[in-house]
């Protein structure tokens, strides 16, 4: 029976040419590229939050969404949950991600947090061994309640720590037993506003210990998905210390967990940050942290976290490009972040932007394969790195180098980077 998307048929490929809003035109989940299936290339996730939690408010005005499900019992969960659920048959999509605060009513205090939690993910189990939709990863929201306005593990208030290590500990719980791929943090909160009242110091370590804390405890109990950050530099807090991947980077050096926790780039978060998606994706794989993507973009105008879905394939071809030379996912996959604009009422409009959303993905990571098996781009940069194929000058030190530059009288010429004409390349696949 349906819940919510009445007589919206089940997406299918019907291919480039196909007239139907409800088909997939280059999503063809079995389709071979590069050895893999594409949907196993891609692996997209719904996100919980933002098709069915997020009301569509904006800072001048509340709800403009009004969904059966909205409202603070059990039976609401529930009825959201058959919501998502029949929502994943329409897509076939393989994964959804969620927050404990998505799927379950905030309730009195922990104890009741964490029965509601339990009660409805084994009613999300049921649906999901019925269906096989799977789990991409589960997070907790330490952000949202007024508890987190200070901060969760860098709160001044060592009880909100506590409460949100205990609410970490229940969704990991939570994340293990609907088989997560991935378990992730992402600080929102996890800053500070003023200098002026802040131990910046004391804080970092106080996230240190407590992401030391969610390894530990992952271990003990055999999760054995992936730990991973969500970088962002900032939003809601004015700066978190999660800024971008290579902030991420030296705080996992700084505290021994390089080898257990890797990242969750989000394409927004990135241009935050100053830097493009790609950037952040091609850094992440060369430290060896790249783990998985918030596939949502940003208003370039508004310079904001907008998280809209994609609709760009040159933009998105060229993250998928690093992603398929770093290997492709592992547990990683392609999480949409992403919401409605706030006008856009309809069980349809939800539909219909992940719709295109998968086709966007589908043709970058084509495009981006094809890019990888044409092989120009990686002759052009072989070429461009030559001359340090028959060099050991990183064994050496400055005096034999110099004595070197002296005795062979070394003299560098200049050479052009050929940018347009990789430019030029690049759209002749996009
Ligand atoms: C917010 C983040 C958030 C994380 C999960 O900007 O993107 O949605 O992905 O907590
Ligand atoms: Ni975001
Ligand atoms: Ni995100």
């Amino acid at each position: 029976m349906s819940i919510y998307f009445h007589d919206i048929p089940k997406i299918a490929y019907q291919g480039p040419n196909a007239t139907s809003d409800f088909a997939y035109r280059h999503y063809d989940p079995d389709r071979m590229v590069m050895g893999r299936r594409l949907e196993d290339h891609l692996r997209f996730a719904v996100a919980w939050w933002h098709g069915f939690a997020w009301p569509g408010g904006d800072p001048f005005g509340g709800q403009t969404f009004e969904r059966p499900w909205f409202g603070d019992t059990m039976d609401h969960a529930r009825l959201k949950a058959d919501a998502a659920f029949e929502l994943f048959g329409i897509l076939g999509q393989p994964f959804f991600c969620f927050h404990d605060a998505d799927i379950r009513p905030e309730g009195a205090d922990f104890a009741e947090n964490t029965a509601r939690l339990d009660e409805i993910t084994d009613y999300i189990g049921t649906k999901m061994e019925a269906t096989g939709t799977r789990l991409l990863w589960g997070t907790a929201n330490l952000f949202s309640h007024r508890r987190y306005m200070a901060g969760a593990a860098t709160n001044p208030d060592p009880d909100v720590f506590a409460f949100a290590a205990a609410t970490v500990k229940s969704c990991i719980d939570a994340t293990k037993k609907l088989g997560g791929a991935n378990y992730v943090l992402w600080g929102g909160r996890e800053g500070y506003e003023t200098l002026l009242n802040t131990d910046l110091k004391r804080e970092r370590q106080q996230a240190g210990r407590f992401l030391q804390m969610v390894v530990e405890y992952a271990r003990k109990i055999g999760f054995d998905g992936t730990i991973l950050i969500e970088p962002k530099p900032q939003e809601p807090t004015k700066h978190q210390y999660d800024y971008d991947v290579a902030t991420v980077y030296g705080f996992l050096k700084d505290f021994g967990l390089e080898g257990e926790v890797k990242v969750n780039i989000e394409q927004g978060h990135a241009i935050l940050a100053g830097h493009s998606f790609e950037h952040e994706i091609a850094l992440a794989a060369a430290l060896g942290v790249f783990g998985s993507i918030d596939m949502n973009r940003n208003d370039y105008q508004s310079g904001w976290d907008t998280d809209q879905f994609p609709n760009n394939v040159p933009e998105v071809a060229l993250a998928y490009l690093e992603i398929l030379k770093a290997g492709g996912f592992t547990t990683g996959g392609t999480n949409f972040d992403a919401k409605l604009r706030r006008q856009s009422l309809d069980p349809e409009d939800l539909v219909l932007a992940h719709v295109g959303a998968m086709d966007v993905c589908a043709r970058g990571l084509m495009a981006a394969a094809a890019i990888l098996e044409d092989g120009a781009f990686e002759t052009a940069r072989v070429a461009r790195y030559a001359g340090w194929q028959s060099s050991n000058l990183l064994e050496q030190d400055l005096e034999s180098i110099t004595a070197r530059v002296l005795a062979d009288g070394i003299n560098p010429q200049p050479r052009s980077g050929r940018q347009e004409r990789l430019e030029n390349l690049l759209n002749r696949f996009v």
